[in-house]
Order: C-alpha cells, then structure tokens, then sequence
C-alpha cells in the first residue's frame, strides 16, 4: 500500500480555504486511487481503443480487473481514425463528466485519471489503486460512448 501523504498535505489548504473537502488546486483526491510511481508497477495492462467496420467502437478489452494497493501501468494503444480518450471513475462521476462533454465538446482533460490519444497514438497511465470496488471506464468523445467506448473497472479487496 502507498502511504497516504497526498491525504494530509491536501488537508491543510482545503480546511484553510473553506473549498470542498479533499480538493486543491483542481485536483482532487479520488475513491478509484492515485496517479502510481513508474519504478512500483506491479504489472502491465494493455487497452486497445478500437474503432470497428460497423461504425461502433469499443476498448478492447471491455472488462479490466485490478487489486486493491496495485500500482499498474494502463498502456493504451488508439488504433484507429479518430481521437478518443479513457478516463476511469467512480459510475456517477463518469456519467457527470459525460455531461460535461456534452456541452463542452471541446473541453480537454486535465484530470490525471484521463488521456486523450490521437489517431494511431500511444499513451499511457501509471495508477495505484486504493480502495476495492466497481468502477467505470468510457471514451466521453461526444457520441463514442453510444458507440461502445466503455468497460467495466472492478478493484478487488486483495
Ligand atoms: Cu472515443
């Protein structure tokens, strides 16, 4: 387990400032984990962002399963025409984000728990994950998610 000393470092300025718990300077702490150190990666999974001859378009694989504490490097591979991006959360926050992109179509991400990759692209996030539970993954691209452009996150307890 990595130690919890973005916990306490985030606590001061956000008491001191009256803003919404666990929040500071746009970054928040969030349930699915924390961005990992490259030298503690347990293993790697590799995600294909795959767009198909029907016009649908999907990760391959749709399904990811991590344990609790794991550090893992997601290494994603856009395979075809279009940007897309992944960004991994809790189902609620997803569905917010979604939201968002919606009326913000250009809005980019800055969230660490996001990447955007252009056609053919590869990119890559490094990500401990600390707190066991089912969480979402999806392309929030307006109209990829329709398309197929999400899976299924689930965070095991060990
Ligand atoms: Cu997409």
């Amino acid at each position: 387990m990595m130690p919890t000393v973005a916990m306490v470092l985030f606590a001061a300025p956000a008491l001191a400032t009256g803003m919404h718990s666990g929040t500071h300077d746009g970054h928040e702490m969030m349930i699915i984990g924390q961005p990992g150190m490259a030298a503690k990666v347990d293993r790697t999974i590799a995600i294909g962002m795959v767009e198909n001859e029907d016009g649908s378009m999907a990760f391959d694989p749709v399904s990811v399963t991590v344990k609790k504490g794991e550090t893992v490097r997601l290494a994603f591979t856009n395979e075809g025409e279009y940007d897309h991006e992944f960004v991994m959360d809790t189902h609620k926050r997803v569905m917010k984000h979604k939201m968002a992109m919606e009326s913000m179509p250009e809005m980019r991400h800055v969230d660490q728990n996001a990447i955007r990759i252009g056609p053919q692209g590869k990119g890559e996030i490094v990500w401990t994950f600390t707190s066991p539970g089912q969480f979402d993954f999806a392309c929030l691209i307006p109209g990829h998610y329709e398309l197929g452009m999400k899976g299924a996150l689930t965070v095991t307890a060990n």
